[in-house]
């Protein structure tokens, strides 16, 4: 191996020969500003040595042992860097702040074997670190993944399981895709309907999702449902929960609560935030439906509430609104909406989309967020501070980056971690039919070429997105997630000059993490 078993792999790391032997005699000593972090490396080493290490605050910092340490020294690295230093007599880790810290312990976990991630599973003998000096920061501040928990819900022990696996890769981004046609997963305290009714659906589709019940070859006959009814949801409470856990691995959970489409649970619950006529169910079957909610000001009201209980709940500088797939044939077809877009002197539907869109931009904005969205809401003009998620391919990146927009990338062909991940289908769970391998994944450059240099530091970074149509439960998505979240952790924090088969050499190893923290991943055949 020409680089460390080290995922994602550092800027900087030299070894220097030698190596340090951790003993139950072993110290973790830390400033009063890196405690939680100490305590955090105690708890993990405690968990796979089985037993105490300790903590201390007050030893002389010439003791040997591991030294933790804010250090103003550090801070040409940034907030997420650190400089790790392991020698014979100790280890000292230094950051300019506690994200580094939090990232440098990561490291050093993975300068152990890999026994250190299974309760009680490294021998105390064993616990030798090469030494090392390592400096090391990420290349992007947005390294994150997006978990639809609409399509399926993901119990938030499962969820707690994968906050721990994204700080595992040095990820910072957990985007929760909470509502959507086929189910609504955040209680919401002023509308309780949103989770008692939009929370369950009566039946799920078997198989693929077929074409659009709009589209002409839309055959109703051939799509079998289940017949169970399927729901779950968040309360406040777990819901906090998870935030405070994710808040304390330095990840931000971005919570998204979708608009104006996508909206067929909320509406299922709340018939009057809808234009139909018909009363809607929740939709047991996948694929781009036509509900929207009704822009009226008591919709618009209803889903500023909805934000303001969301707020309440996510500290997250960013609220994703959605604005995808919107279609707006029900705008089209209903005298309502029409009397309104026309005393708005709006010109046509999408424009009345991006009315809505500013207005919850404003009402964000007001309150101190900035509104994040897919890249169809960049058509009709968007305020300065809003973020736009590139799904379409780059295209929507490149737009809004040149409109001094900051953007996320995930575009379907790189980031869509619900495509086949090899080509032989049939050896495959089912799952979207595109593809989208491991090596295409770990070659995606985040800036794209046609962005103009002056414009790239809008880029924030890149995220996976984990649909979960066809991922009914936690091992299923850690299917899907692995290892290609391994390679994307890369991609956004390590430099552009890396090397996949030196990669696959890592992953092998890193490999053996996953297999001690139980994971399911994507077997995969390495030279
Ligand atoms: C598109 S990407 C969607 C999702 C689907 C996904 C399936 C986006 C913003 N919308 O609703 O789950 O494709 O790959």
């Amino acid at each position: 191996m020409t680089s460390l078993p080290i995922i994602p792999l550092p800027q900087k790391a030299v070894l220097t020969g030698g190596v340090f032997h951790l003993s139950t005699h072993t110290h973790i000593l830390c400033d009063e500003g890196a405690r939680a972090e100490g305590q955090y490396l105690a708890a993990a080493l405690c968990r796979g040595i089985g037993s105490v290490v300790s903590l201390n605050a007050a030893l002389p910092r010439s003791a040997p042992g591991i030294q933790l340490r804010i250090n103003t020294d550090c801070e040409a690295l940034g907030s997420e860097g650190y400089h790790l230093s392991v020698t014979r007599e100790g280890v000292s880790l230094h950051a300019a702040a506690r994200a580094g810290l939090f990232y440098g312990i990561q490291t050093l976990l993975q300068l152990l074997p890999s026994s250190v991630y299974s309760p009680g599973g490294l021998e105390i003998g064993e616990c030798s670190i090469a030494c090392v000096e390592i400096e090391d920061h990420p290349r992007f501040g947005w390294r994150g993944a997006m978990l639809d928990v609409a399509r399926h819900f993901l119990p938030p022990q499962s969820v707690l399981k994968f906050i721990d696996l994204l700080a595992l890769h040095k990820m910072n981004i957990l985007h929760l895709h909470l509502t959507d046609d086929q189910g609504w997963r955040i209680e919401i305290k002023k509308y309780p309907r949103l989770t008692s009714v939009g929370g369950m659906r009566a039946k799920t589709l078997v198989g693929r999702a077929l074409a659009n019940p709009a589209d002409d070859n839309f055959d109703p006959v051939s799509q079998r449902f289940d017949g169970v009814a399927y729901g779950g949801y968040y309360t406040q409470e777990q819901a906090r929960e998870i935030v405070a856990y994710a808040a304390a691995r330095h990840i931000t959970v971005v919570p998204e609560i979708e608009m104006p489409g996508h909206a067929q649970a909320a509406i299922a619950a709340y018939p009057f935030l809808g234009c139909g006529d018909e009363p809607l169910e929740v939709s047991p079957r996948w694929g781009i439906h036509n509900a929207l909610y009704k822009p009226t000001e008591h919709a618009l009201e209803f889903l500023r509430d909805v934000l303001v209980e969301v707020m309440e709940i996510f500290p997250s500088p960013y609220i994703h609104i959605g604005g995808d797939e919107a279609i707006k044939t029900l705008w089209q077809n209903s005298p309502e909406c029409q009397a309104l877009k026309n005393a708005l002197g709006l010109r046509d539907e999408e424009a009345l989309q991006s009315y809505v869109i500013g207005r919850m931009d404003d009402f964000l904005t007001r309150q101190g967020r900035l509104l994040i969205g897919w890249d169809e809401i960049l058509a009709g003009g968007l305020s300065p501070g809003a973020v736009v998620m590139s799904w379409r391919g780059e295209q929507g990146g490149v737009e809004a980056a040149r409109q001094g927009h900051d953007v996320v990338m995930a575009p379907d062909r790189f980031t869509y971690f619900d495509y086949y991940q090899s080509e032989d289908r049939d050896a495959e769970p089912l799952a979207f039919s595109e593809l989208l391998t491991l090596p295409t994944v770990y070659g995606y450059e985040p800036v794209p070429t046609d962005l103009p240099a002056e414009y790239a530091h809008h880029v924030l970074g890149a995220q996976c997105q984990l649909w979960s149509e066809y991922m009914p439960n936690a091992d299923q998505l850690e299917y899907m997630a692995f290892p290609r979240l391994s390679a994307l952790a890369e991609v956004t924090w390590s430099s552009r000059e890396r090397d996949y088969s030196d990669f696959l050499e890592r992953l092998r190893f890193h490999l053996t993490r996953l297999d001690a923290l139980s994971v399911n991943y994507r077997p995969i055949a390495l030279p």
